[in-house]
């Protein structure tokens, strides 16, 4: 669906035949990324901008939510809040608000919580229905409160890709306080396996499967994403070209 809006944008540059080369030149991706905008402004525009994504019965939900890339971060870190029940891990939001906040499971789980089913689209080809609960994203950036310059969200993980970079992804404040927005910590009425990102990670239900940040450690409010990895807001946006906006 998203590659035939962006074939129509391009036109005939899009061609995908000689997409490779295409790719490494300049005004190319020029070009890919103005039409990513425009995707983004053409999604925000159709439809209201809180519009939820579909949320399925509970007797759609699949039997099995498959783990894909980090399937455990295996740090010594890692491991040794893993050992412990998480009792030892926290979330820090920081960077531009105005409270600084470092926050236990056990103190999240104090807070309302939302729950929703939905379902999960990898680009690598396969969807999963599941149903999360968690924190809605909005009652912790109140929590804390961002700052006028506050324009995105960035959400450091705890794993590294065999590359030595860190996993991370980042949103805008439109999805940030989408209602669905939510810091999940159960999935199908469990707390959240390890392969599934354990004990913390995101649901932006709105983008793709690349997006739902697992393994969360910190939330960081910036005004810019240049200076975090790569600067193109994500680590697959950095090291493989995807679209920093993910909607579907
Ligand atoms: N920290 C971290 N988050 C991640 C990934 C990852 O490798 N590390 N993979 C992403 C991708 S591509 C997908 S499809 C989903 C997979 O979530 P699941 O393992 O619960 O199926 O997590 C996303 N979030
Ligand atoms: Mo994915």
């Amino acid at each position: 669906m998203i590659l035939a809006r962006r074939t129509l944008l391009l036109g005939a540059a899009a061609s995908l035949t000689g997409c490779d080369r295409l790719a490494r030149n300049e005004r190319f991706r020029e070009a890919l990324f103005s039409a990513e905008n425009f995707h983004r402004w053409a999604q925000r525009s159709l439809m209201a901008r809180d519009a939820l994504a579909h949320e399925f019965r509970p007797d759609q939900i699949s039997p099995i939510f498959r783990a894909n890339g980090t399937a455990n971060p295996n740090t010594p870190e890692y491991k040794a809040l893993w050992r412990n029940g998480f009792a030892d891990w926290r979330l820090r939001v920081d960077g531009r608000v105005s409270r600084e906040l470092s926050l236990s499971l056990s103190q999240l789980h104090a807070l309302p919580h939302r729950e929703q089913i939905t379902r999960h689209d990898c680009v690598e080809g396969w969807s999963a229905i599941g149903k999360w609960r968690g924190v809605p994203l909005r009652t912790i950036l109140d929590g804390a409160g961002l700052r006028s310059d506050a324009r995105y969200l960035v959400f450091h993980c705890a794993d590294t890709m065999g590359n030595g970079s860190a996993y991370y992804e980042s949103i805008d404040l439109i999805d940030a306080v989408h209602p669905q927005t939510i810091l999940a910590f159960a999935l199908n009425d469990r707390p959240l396996t390890v392969a599934n990102g354990a004990p913390l990670r995101l649901r932006v239900e709105r983008q793709l499967g690349y997006k739902q940040a697992k393994y969360l450690t910190r939330i960081e409010a910036v005004s810019t994403l240049a200076g975090i990895g790569r600067g193109k807001g994500g680590y697959w946006e950095d090291h493989a070209g995807y679209d920093w906006y993910a909607g579907i």
